[in-house]
C-alpha cells in the first residue's frame, strides 16, 4: 500500500472512529445520530476487514431493534438524541401502535435494503486467529434472525407473487429523492390533510438547495402518516399505500442477500437449497420483468400502476452484485455504464457513477439523490464488475472510490463534474467503502474473497 492509501485508510478508521458510539456507528454526528438500517452494514462490511469485534457489535445492535414480524427497522433510535436532533423522531412513528414493535427499542417502521445476510457473512469469513471462535458463535446466534427478517421480505413484501419486492416508501430504497418517484408522484400528490404537521431538521445543517424539496417531504411524511395509520400493517399497506415500487437496487440487493444466506446456511452444516431458490426467484423475475434490452439496463417498477419507469440511474446497475444478468448481458449494462450519461471511461471530466442520468433533463450534479456520486452504490457496481471479470470500468470505479475522498473529504456524495463534496461530512458509508476496497483482497478472478461462490 503506498503512502496516500495508507493516509486515506487512516483518515477512513478515523471517521468511523468519531461516528462509534460504543454500540454502533452514527451515519454522521451531526446529520444523522440515530443507527440506520443499510449504512450499517457498510460500516460492518468495513470493520469486517480489520476489527471483527466491531462488525459483530454493530450488527448486533441494529438487531435489537427487530420486529417481531421478522421487520429490520430503516432506523433504530438512539434515545439520547430524540429531542428535535433529527425528524421524523419516534413520535411521528409511533410503532406502538403495531403489536410486532420492539418494546424496548425505539425505531421506526420501514425498512432499507437487505445488505445484512451480506455482512453477516463477511464478518465470519474475514474473522481472523483468536476471533474465528467468536466468530463462528456469531453466525449461529444472527442465522434465524436473518431468516426471519428474508421470510418477512418474501412474505410481506411481493404484492403479486412475482418473486420482486415492493418497497412502499422512498426511503426504503435508500434514494430519498431520486428522480425515479418523480413517475410515481405524477399520479399522486397528498391531500393537506393527509400530511402531518412536521418542521424538517435537515435543510438546517446541509444547504437546502442540496436537500429533498418541501414537496418531496411532504410526501415522505404522508407515507409516514399512512404508515402509522395503518397500524404499520403490511397487509393493509400493501392495499392502501400509493407508493409500491418494485426497484433494482432493493431487488438486487435482495437476490445477493438470499445468496448470502444460503452460504451461511452451509457454512453452519444447513440446507442452504431454500434460500437459493429465493435468490433465483428474484433474479429470474428481474431478468423477466425488470431488463430493458435496448437500453442496455434494469428498470424499476411501479407496482401500483403496473408500469415500467423508464428512467436510467446507477440503480439499474446493481444488478451486477448478484450475479442477475448473464455474463454477455453484463458486458451490455457496462457498455451503458461507458457512455455520457453514466461517465465514459476516456472522460476525465466524469466522476463514474452519478446516481442518475446526466443526459436527462431530471439530473443534478449538487441535489441529493439526483445525480451525485455517492460511493456506497459505487461499491456495489464495482463489487458486481470484479465478480464478472469487468475489471476495466471497476477500476474507473475503485479510482474515484479513493479519488473523491482525496480530493475533498469523506463527504456524503460527490459532484460528478467538478468531484466536490456535498452534503454532510464524515460520512461513514463513504469511510466504510474506502476501507473495503484498501483492504479487501478480490481472487484471480476478480472476485471479492467473501462472497466469491463456493
Ligand atoms: C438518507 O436518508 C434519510 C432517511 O432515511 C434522510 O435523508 O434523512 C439516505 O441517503 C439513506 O440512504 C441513508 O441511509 C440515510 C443515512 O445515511 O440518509
Amino acid at each position: 500500500m503506498d503512502d496516500d492509501a495508507r493516509r486515506l485508510l487512516d483518515a477512513a478508521k478515523r471517521v468511523l472512529d468519531d461516528g462509534w458510539t460504543g454500540a454502533h456507528t452514527v451515519p454522521s454526528r451531526s446529520q444523522y445520530p440515530h443507527q440506520w438500517s443499510w449504512d450499517s452494514c457498510f460500516h460492518a462490511i468495513a470493520y469486517a476487514q480489520y476489527d471483527t469485534h466491531r462488525a459483530m457489535t454493530e450488527l448486533r445492535s441494529l438487531f435489537r431493534g427487530q420486529w417481531q414480524d421478522g421487520r429490520v427497522p430503516h432506523i433504530v433510535f438512539d434515545p439520547d438524541h430524540v429531542d428535535g436532533d433529527y425528524m421524523p423522531g419516534p413520535e411521528h412513528w409511533d410503532t406502538a401502535r403495531s403489536k410486532h414493535a420492539p418494546r424496548d427499542a425505539l425505531t421506526s417502521s420501514i425498512v432499507q435494503p437487505a445488505v445484512h445476510a451480506t455482512a453477516v457473512f463477511n464478518t465470519w469469513f474475514h474473522a481472523r486467529d483468536d476471533h474465528a471462535r467468536d466468530a463462528r458463535g456469531f453466525l449461529e446466534e444472527m442465522f434465524p434472525k436473518l431468516v426471519r427478517w428474508h421470510d418477512f421480505l418474501h412474505r410481506e413484501r411481493d404484492p403479486d407473487g412475482s418473486g420482486l419486492l415492493a418497497i412502499r416508501h422512498p426511503w426504503e430504497s435508500g434514494r430519498d429523492n431520486s428522480p425515479l418517484w418523480d413517475d410515481v408522484y405524477a399520479s399522486w400528490r397528498p391531500s393537506p390533510e393527509d400530511v402531518p404537521a412536521y418542521e424538517r431538521v435537515d435543510s438546517k445543517r446541509v444547504d437546502a438547495d442540496e436537500r429533498p424539496t418541501d414537496e418531496q417531504y411532504d410526501r415522505f411524511m404522508a407515507l409516514v402518516k399512512l404508515s402509522r395509520d395503518c397500524s404499520h400493517d403490511e397487509r393493509e399497506l400493501r392495499r392502501r399505500s400509493p407508493f409500491l415500487v418494485e426497484d433494482a437496487l432493493f431487488n438486487g440487493v435482495m437476490a445477493r442477500a438470499d445468496h448470502d444466506l444460503g452460504r451461511i446456511a452451509r457454512a453452519l452444516g444447513k440446507d442452504p437449497a431454500p434460500f437459493e431458490a429465493r435468490s433465483w426467484r428474484v433474479t429470474d423475475a428481474m431478468n423477466e420483468r425488470l431488463w430493458r434490452g435496448d437500453r442496455h439496463f434494469y428498470a424499476s417498477r411501479d407496482a401500483r400502476r403496473g408500469t415500467i419507469i423508464d428512467l436510467m440511474s446507477a440503480a439499474g446497475f446493481t444488478p451486477l452484485f448478484a450475479n442477475v444478468p448473464t455474463p454477455e448481458r453484463a458486458v451490455e449494462v457496462c457498455g451503458q455504464l461507458d457512455t455520457n450519461s453514466f461517465c465514459p471511461r476516456d472522460d476525465e471530466d466524469c466522476w463514474a457513477v452519478p446516481s442518475f442520468d446526466r443526459e436527462n433533463p431530471g439530473y443534478s450534479a449538487d441535489r441529493y439523490w439526483k445525480g451525485p456520486v455517492w460511493l456506497n452504490v459505487n461499491w456495489l457496481i464495482y463489487d458486481g464488475l470484479m465478480r464478472y471479470g469487468l475489471t476495466d470500468y471497476a477500476a474507473r470505479i475503485r479510482r474515484a472510490i479513493r479519488e473523491l475522498p482525496l480530493g475533498a473529504g469523506f463527504r456524503e456524495y460527490y459532484d460528478p463534474e467538478t468531484g466536490k463534496g456535498h452534503g454532510t461530512d464524515g460520512f461513514g458509508m463513504t469511510a466504510a467503502v474506502v476501507i473495503e476496497t484498501l483492504l479487501e483482497t478480490r481472487d484471480a478472478r476478480g472476485r471479492i474473497a467473501g462472497t466469491a461462490d463456493t
